[in-house]
């Protein structure tokens, strides 16, 4: 699948696309059927909230569910982000942000390519997190906030947070985002669920917490170029693949074809 020249405009310009209705209800919906095992798993790749015992994020999912292993390869993510970064990409890292239903915490605001850089040695801002909604996002519960154009102004001072939430992160500080807010204002990056989203790691963004009644799973994806891999090596592989093997497309139909006779 390609991006048209109009959405490809709009990625550069703003930073982030969303695209709705990228997935199906059928796709979605054999996509949450395997989240409820996954969650239950004892493993370091589930991370729990600070308060309470709620996933917060499950990685690692490609390497734990055969179906997620066809996600990271979906050609309706990949050919987008090689059509965007025109390189070999590796899967850098996946996951599902839980963000349930009343206790699902705070993102605060930042860009990836602090944490990829300040944790992992990545040279250049250069990675896509590329997300699928798993559930409806709306205003409401906990969608994720974009400063548009944020990614032109370049990597913005940010300091590690390992207090705010379980998940340690290199966040931007308030003045700092006051003063991109101002010039352009903040969007809601809503939709049904099936809509997929795409940003670049300088994208300032963050998300608030889940008050509501309602979950809030998405999808993401992580992809890099294999020439603009970690240098360093301290965090686990969920958090950082280690694996720099070329991603390549799968059918557009490899989440719902039938396994081959004889396959397991
Ligand atoms: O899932 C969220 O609410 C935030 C996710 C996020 O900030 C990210 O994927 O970098």
């Amino acid at each position: 699948m390609k991006l048209a020249g109009d959405q490809l405009e709009r990625f550069h310009r703003d930073g982030f696309l969303i695209l709705p209705g990228l997935f199906s209800r059928d796709e979605v919906r054999a996509l949450c059927a395997r989240l409820p095992a996954l969650y239950a798993e004892d493993t370091p790749a589930n991370v729990r909230e600070r308060q309470g015992d709620e996933v917060r994020t499950a990685m690692g999912l490609h390497l734990r569910d055969p179906l997620f292993a066809k996600l990271v390869r979906h050609p309706r993510l990949v050919e987008p982000a090689l059509q965007i970064l025109g390189q070999d990409l590796y899967i850098q890292q996946v996951k599902v942000n839980v963000k349930a239903a009343f206790t699902g915490e705070v993102w605060q605001w930042h860009y990836d390519f602090a944490t990829h850089h300040g944790e992992d040695g990545v040279p250049e801002p250069l990675a896509l997190n590329l997300h699928v909604f798993l559930d409806p996002v709306t205003e409401i519960n906990g969608p994720l906030y974009f400063i548009p154009g944020s990614h032109q102004h370049g990597a913005a001072p940010a300091t590690l947070d390992t207090a705010t939430t379980s998940y340690p992160l290199w966040v931007v500080e308030r003045d700092t985002v006051r003063a991109l807010a101002h010039e352009t204002g903040l969007v809601a990056a809503t939709g049904p669920a099936g809509t997929a989203l795409i940003f670049g790691d300088l994208m300032v963004h963050a998300s608030p917490g889940n008050l509501s009644p309602y979950d809030r799973r998405i999808f993401s994806l992580i992809l890099n170029p294999v020439a603009n891999a970690q240098t360093r090596f301290e965090r686990p592989d969920h958090k950082h693949h280690r694996d720099p093997a070329p991603v390549r497309p799968l059918a557009d139909d490899c989440l719902l074809a039938p396994a081959p006779a004889g396959a397991a």
